[in-house]
C-alpha cells in the first residue's frame, strides 16, 4: 500500500488527525494507496512553516529565486519516468500523454516563471515639474493553491511556479483523486535545496482541508481549478474576506468546423480537441458545429475514427486512450449519454463502458462517443460531461454558428476551421470565450492570458496575468 504524506516545512510528516482516505487507480479499480484526510490543523502548521519562510523568501535576490525554479524544472525533467508512471498510474491517462504533455509542462512551468520572475517590470508615471509616480508589485504573503485531477502536476505546478516566482510562500492541494505527483513535488523540492516552508503540500478532501485552507486569515489569495459548482461556492465563502481569487473552472467549448476547412487536418486535429486526455481537459471541444455541405462527410470520418479508438491499459506504451479518472466520474459521463438518448439524440458511435481482460478488468473505460440529433438547449450540449463525449450539429452560415456557440453559459475556449482568416478574425471577436484558437488546438505560449468568462471563472493565469495576480500594486507619489 502507497501511503503518501503531507510535505510542510520541508518534511514529510502524517495528517494530525492520523485519518487517511483510499486512492484508488482507475484502470484497476482498485485501492493502491492512501492519503492524508488533512484538516485545519495541518493548514495550521503550513502556515507557521510559511511564515518563517517568507521574510528570506521575499528578501532572495531575483536570480537566486529563479535559480531554485530552474533547479527545480531540471529535475522534473531528470525524473520524468517516474513521474509520467506515477501520473498514469493516478489519473488513468496512457502513460505516453504523461511522458509527452503533462511532465514535461509542469517543467516548462517552472522554467518560464524563473524568467519571467526577473521580466516582471513595473511602471512609474510622472506628474511633470510636481511629483513622480511609481508602482511596486510587491509578493501577496502566504497564497493557496487548490488544483483538480485532470492535469495534476501540469496544473499544480502552473499556479505554484508564478506564486513562487513572485516571493510568495505556497500552500498547495492537489485533488484527492491524483496525489501522487504532487508528493514527488516534495522530494524534488528537498533535492533542490529549497528553503523550508516555502512550498507546502497538504492531501486531503476538498470539504476539509481545501476549504480549511481558503477560510485561514494568513492565506491572503486562493488561486483555484476545478468545477464551476466548487468555485462558486468557494467564491460564496471568501467574499467576506476580499481575498484575491482566482478561478479557472469549467467550459463547453464550441468547434466552429466550415466547408472550406483542410479538411483531413481538420478531422485530425478535432478528434484530438475532442478525445484527448479522455475527454477530461477543459480546453476540450465538447460541442462540435459543422457547416451542412460537408456535414455527413465530416461526420462519418469521425465516426470511423471514434470506431477505431478503444480504450486500453493506459500503462502499455501503444494506449491512446486510457481510463476515466474515478468510478463516480463514469458513472456522470455515462448518465450524460442516457439523458441524450432520453432527449432524442443519436448515438453515433460509443456510449458504452469497456470492459477489458487482465488487471484491467474492473478499471473505468468508456469508448469515445459521438452523438448527434440533440437542440441546442439539451443538457448534452449546455453542462459540462468533462469526458469523452461530443455532440454534432449542422449549420448554414456565419451568423448560425456564432450565435449557436455563444448560446452557453460557459465562455472558455472556441477552436474554429476555416481557410477564411477574414471570416476567423470576425468570429474571434464577436465569440464569448477567452480563448480562441484558429486551425489548431491547445497551442500554447505561457505568455499569453489564459482563462475563460462567465461560468468558466475569474481571472486570467499566465505570463505576467499571473504575476500581477500573485503580488499586490502599490503606488508611491513622490512630490519634489
Ligand atoms: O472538481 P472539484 P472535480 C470540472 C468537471 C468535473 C467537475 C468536478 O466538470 O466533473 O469539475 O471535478 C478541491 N473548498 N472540472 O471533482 O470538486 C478538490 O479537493 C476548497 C473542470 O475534480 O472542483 C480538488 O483539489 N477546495 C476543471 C479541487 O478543488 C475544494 C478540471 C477540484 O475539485 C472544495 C477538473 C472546497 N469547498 C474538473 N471542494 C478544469 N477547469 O480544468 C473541492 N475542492
Amino acid at each position: 500500500m502507497d501511503t503518501i504524506a503531507n510535505f510542510i516545512n520541508g518534511q514529510y510528516q502524517a495528517p494530525q488527525s492520523q485519518q487517511y482516505i483510499d486512492n484508488i487507480e482507475p484502470a484497476t479499480g482498485e485501492i493502491y494507496g492512501q492519503i492524508p484526510d488533512s484538516t485545519g490543523e495541518d493548514v495550521e502548521l503550513a502556515v507557521t512553516a510559511a511564515k518563517k519562510a517568507l521574510p528570506a523568501w521575499q528578501a532572495m535576490p531575483l536570480e537566486q529565486r529563479a535559480d531554485f525554479l530552474n533547479a527545480i524544472a531540471q529535475e522534473i525533467e531528470n525524473r520524468i519516468e517516474e513521474l509520467a508512471l506515477a501520473e498514469s498510474i493516478d489519473n488513468g491517462k496512457p502513460i505516453s500523454l504523461a511522458r509527452i504533455v503533462d511532465i514535461p509542462r509542469a517543467a516548462s512551468n517552472f522554467k518560464f516563471f524563473a524568467h519571467a520572475c526577473s521580466q516582471f517590470a513595473s511602471e512609474s508615471h510622472a506628474m511633470a515639474g510636481v511629483a513622480i509616480n511609481y508602482t511596486l508589485r510587491q509578493p501577496i504573503g502566504i497564497v493557496g493553491c487548490i488544483s483538480p485531477w485532470n492535469l495534476p502536476l501540469y496544473l499544480f505546478t502552473w499556479k505554484i511556479a508564478p506564486a513562487l516566482a513572485a516571493g510568495n510562500c505556497v500552500i498547495a492541494k492537489p485533488s484527492e483523486v491524483t496525489p501522487k505527483t504532487a508528493t514527488l513535488l516534495g522530494e524534488i523540492c528537498q533535492k533542490v535545496g529549497l528553503p523550508a516552508g516555502v512550498l507546502n503540500i497538504l492531501h486531503g478532501s476538498g470539504a476539509k482541508v481545501g476549504q480549511a485552507i481558503c477560510q485561514h486569515q494568513a492565506i491572503k489569495a486562493i488561486s483555484f481549478t476545478g468545477g464551476t459548482t466548487t468555485g462558486a461556492a468557494i467564491a460564496k465563502l471568501l467574499a467576506p474576506s476580499f481575498k484575491k481569487l482566482s478561478l479557472e473552472l469549467g467550459g463547453k467549448n464550441p468547434a466552429l468546423i466550415f466547408a472550406d476547412c483542410d479538411f483531413n487536418n481538420t478531422v485530425d486535429e478535432v478528434f484530438r480537441a475532442s478525445f484527448a486526455n479522455q475527454g477530461q481537459i477543459c480546453l476540450c471541444a465538447s460541442r462540435l458545429y459543422i457547416e451542412r455541405p460537408i456535414y455527413e462527410k465530416f461526420k462519418q470520418a469521425l465516426i470511423d475514427k471514434a470506431n477505431a479508438l478503444q480504450p486500453s491499459d493506459p500503462l502499455l506504451a501503444e494506449s491512446k486512450m486510457g481510463a476515466l479518472v474515478s468510478k463516480s466520474h463514469l458513472d456522470k459521463v455515462i448518465s450524460y449519454i442516457e439523458l441524450a438518448k432520453n432527449e432524442g439524440g443519436n448515438v453515433l458511435a460509443g456510449g458504452q463502458r469497456v470492459t477489458l481482460s487482465g488487471r484491467c478488468q474492473q478499471g473505468y473505460f468508456l469508448q469515445p462517443t459521438i452523438i448527434d440529433n440533440l437542440p441546442n438547449s439539451a443538457s448534452c450540449n449546455q453542462e459540462e460531461i468533462f469526458g469523452p463525449v461530443i455532440t454534432l450539429q449542422p449549420f448554414d452560415t456565419d451568423e448560425q454558428a456564432l450565435a449557436l456557440a455563444n448560446d452557453s453559459n460557459y465562455g472558455l475556449a472556441t477552436t474554429i476551421w476555416t481557410k477564411n482568416l477574414s471570416r476567423a478574425h470576425q468570429i474571434a471577436e464577436q465569440i464569448n470565450t477567452g480563448i480562441v484558437w484558429v486551425n489548431s488546438w491547445l497551442l500554447r505560449d505561457l505568455r499569453t492570458p489564459f482563462g475563460g468568462m462567465n461560468q468558466s471563472g475569474l481571472g486570467r493565469e499566465g505570463g505576467l496575468e499571473a504575476m500581477r495576480f500573485f503580488t499586490e500594486s502599490k503606488n508611491v507619489c513622490i512630490k519634489y
